[in-house]
């Protein structure tokens, strides 16, 4: 395929994208005006809130990898542009987000200071990026770098198309990959894992994609191998092969998944509109897949997500259209009678919400101190020997020599440097798998017996807000079995679940929990929060550095004829070191770690209180507008009688367009 032809396919499959999701908007702005003429204020307010997120929602793809494997000059490449600077040595110092601006501009983040303050973002001319986004002279600058991130708006079409790219710095530095872990792995749309075919899978790499990538729920990651074009061409079959061989079992893109380029040549190609460069470099290649994966599977969620709770609010407007039409018709003073009525049964309605309130908030509370005692147990087997352990195994990789002109304490500190870094990835590391294999499933199976419980809470309520409401309409109160409480029920969960950030894919009677609404969505909302707690908080409260004095005077180097021993003193006293804080800090770390959890979990506690509030509230708003448009006479009555007429006919017309625009996503 030529570059134009490629160019012209993703441009229209990006281009198919953005009209559904126009589409989906569109209708949103259309039902939004029907709930407004339905007075159903609350669906109004969430599908508002909808509206919003779908209309700012962006791809967002992140470029990710280990020093100067290239991902500046790929990202570059993508936009044909020198929007990044790409140098020889450790260049990217903070992270980057390109994203769409009708014109060039820079916007500074800070970070937090020791105190706490965080500077407001500072709009930065765009030649003075550099500055900022470069390391100068050596790569622990990262390190003491006062900013955050970069924002840089770019009129570039792969922007307009709704493709935010981020560039980080080398994940080679364990700040960068806790950085990258807390505020992006739960966000992102799509991984793109820059690797060098000079220097294929290291195994950082790898442990970084098996741990971090993994348990952070991202499974169809693109690899790409950069540099291609520095390999002789003889020997390329091998390093594929060798490239499959490790990349393919941790993608569940398979081989279509993994491309070999040259970003360079791509850049170069680009700037100096040679075609045929580009098209050796294999990256339009690459850019087809992605906007493949982009717009049809993540895509795919994009649009059903929000279209499932709008289903929701026409179902509800649905059902609201003939009790509108019942109360019209009842007259002023029967119906301001049956609303007095209602007074006592509402407000028994308000106590049942409490009720569950009340209830899910002691399951949640309930779950804590398992979270504790699991944390702990971890902890314990840490301390207990696993430590050590590792510490054994562990070779320096820049031991104290004495003969080096280097200052002794410089040496020393770098050791205890490195041993630290060791300690930190392989505690982030345990903690990783342990949150898969323990926690996770845990907190999935208690979520799950909740859900359960709620569903029956659900029903209940549900059947009464359904004869309150029949009440209201008819003025008697009838038997439950004459009422199809089913859609009702499964519709007020679904909306609890999806104000707590999860979403439904079936109905509840179908299956397993697990399987039906999006736990893994959640999950994932909640997994980060977590995996900075161990880390961050441990590493933070240990100064290994106040031992160094201890080190230099009281003696171990003394012995600096036997150089070995002194390194695995150093092992050894940080390593005790960090036993002792673990020991005397873990109480307390189990403490947060589980109290994240329950904040979390009480997300959920709040959409019930949320959801069935608005139940209660929807009751109120209807009765007090019709009330309300009676005041007015019997001809404006009779004019909203026949506007119900119109307002179904555009419901209906709404739905069946929603209808067709899912199955034109479910297919694609
Ligand atoms: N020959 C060749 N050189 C490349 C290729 N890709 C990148 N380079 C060069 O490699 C150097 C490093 O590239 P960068 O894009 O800065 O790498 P990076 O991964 O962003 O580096 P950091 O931000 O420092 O981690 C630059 O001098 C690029 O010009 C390639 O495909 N082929
Ligand atoms: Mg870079």
């Amino acid at each position: 395929m030529t570059m134009i032809q490629t160019q012209s396919t993703t441009q229209l499959q990006y281009g198919n994208f953005q009209k559904r999701r126009e589409t989906l908007v569109a209708l949103i702005q259309s039902q939004l005006k029907v709930l407004h003429s339905l007075d159903m204020k609350s669906q109004e307010e969430t599908l508002y809130k909808l509206a919003n997120r779908v209309q700012a929602d962006s791809f967002k793809v992140l470029v990710l990898g280990e020093f100067k494997r290239g991902k500046s000059t790929f990202i570059n490449a993508l936009l044909g542009d020198e929007v990044l600077p790409a140098y020889a040595k450790p260049c990217t110092a903070i992270i980057n987000e390109v994203k769409w601006g009708e014109s060039k501009r820079a916007l500074l983040h800070y970070s937090q200071a020791e105190d706490g303050y965080v500077k407001p973002p500072q709009e930065i001319p765009v030649e003075r990026i550099e500055e900022c986004v470069v390391i100068k002279d050596h790569v622990g600058e990262i390190k003491a770098n006062p900013y955050d991130k970069v924002e840089l708006f770019w009129n570039l079409p792969l922007c307009q198309n709704g493709v935010e790219i981020i560039d980080s710095p080398g994940l080679n530095e364990h700040d960068i990959r806790q950085k990258v872990t807390t505020d992006y792995l739960s966000k992102v749309d799509a991984i793109l894992f820059v690797l060098s075919c000079e220097v294929l899978c290291s195994q950082s790499e790898l442990d970084f994609i098996d741990t971090k990538l993994k348990s952070m729920g991202h499974e169809d990651i693109f690899f790409i191998c950069n540099r291609i074009n520095q390999i002789r061409s003889k020997e390329r079959e091998n390093i594929k092969e060798h490239a499959f061989f490790k990349l393919e079992p941790r993608t569940k893109l398979g081989r279509e998944g993994i491309f070999f380029i040259d970003a360079l040549g791509a850049l170069e190609g680009r700037l100096d509109r040679d075609e045929q460069r580009v098209n050796q470099s294999g990256v339009p290649q690459l850019e087809q897949e992605l906007a493949e994966f982009l717009t049809s599977q993540r895509g795919r969620i994009k649009v059903l997500q929000p279209a499932k709770e709008f289903k929701g609010t026409i179902r509800e407007a649905r059902r609201i259209i003939p009790e509108r039409e019942a109360l019209l018709r009842t007259d002023l003073q029967t119906l301001e009678e049956r609303y007095e009525a209602a007074q006592q049964p509402l407000k028994n309605l308000e106590a049942e919400r409490q009720q569950i309130v009340a209830r899910v908030s002691n399951f949640i509370a309930d779950t804590k101190p398992f979270v504790h005692q699991k944390t702990q147990e971890f902890y314990r087997i840490l301390v207990d020997g696993k430590l050590e352990m590792w510490m054994k195994a562990y070779e320096i990789k820049e031991p104290v020599q004495f003969f080096k002109l280097e200052w002794m304490t410089t040496q020393i500190e770098k050791v205890v440097e490195e041993v630290k870094n060791h300690l930190a990835d392989k505690l982030e590391a345990e903690f990783a798998t342990w949150q898969r294999s323990e926690l996770q499933p845990f907190v999935s199976s208690r979520l799950e017996s909740l859900m359960h419980e709620l569903d029956q809470k659900a029903k209940s309520f549900t059947g009464h807000v359904q004869d309150l409401r029949f009440e209201l309409v008819s003025g008697t109160s009838v038997s439950k079995e004459s009422i199809n409480y089913k859609e009702a029920q499964v519709s007020l969960l679904e909306r609890i679940v999806a104000a707590a950030g999860g979403f439904f894919v079936g109905d509840m009677a179908s299956g397993a929990i697990g399987a039906i609404f999006g736990f893994q969505e959640m999950l994932k909302s909640l997994i980060p929060q977590m995996a900075i707690m161990l880390t961050t908080v441990l590493i933070a409260g240990f100064n290994p550095f106040i031992l160094i004095p201890a080190m230099t005077i009281g003696g171990i180097v003394q012995g600096f004829l036997k150089m070995e021993s002194t390194n695995d003193k150093i092992k050894e006293t940080v390593t005790k070191e960090f036993v002792n804080q673990l020991r005397t800090t873990s109480y307390q770390q189990a403490d947060e770690l589980s109290n994240s959890v329950i904040e979390q979990l009480s997300k959920i506690k709040d959409a019930v209180n949320q959801e069935l509030g608005k139940e209660i509230q929807s009751i109120r708003d209807q009765v007090t507008s019709i009330l309300a448009e009676k005041e007015k006479g019997q001809v404006n009555v009779d004019q909203k009688l026949l506007e119900l007429a119109s307002v179904r006919r555009k419901l209906d017309a709404i739905d069946s367009e929603l209808d067709e625009l899912i199955a034109q996503v479910a297919i694609v």
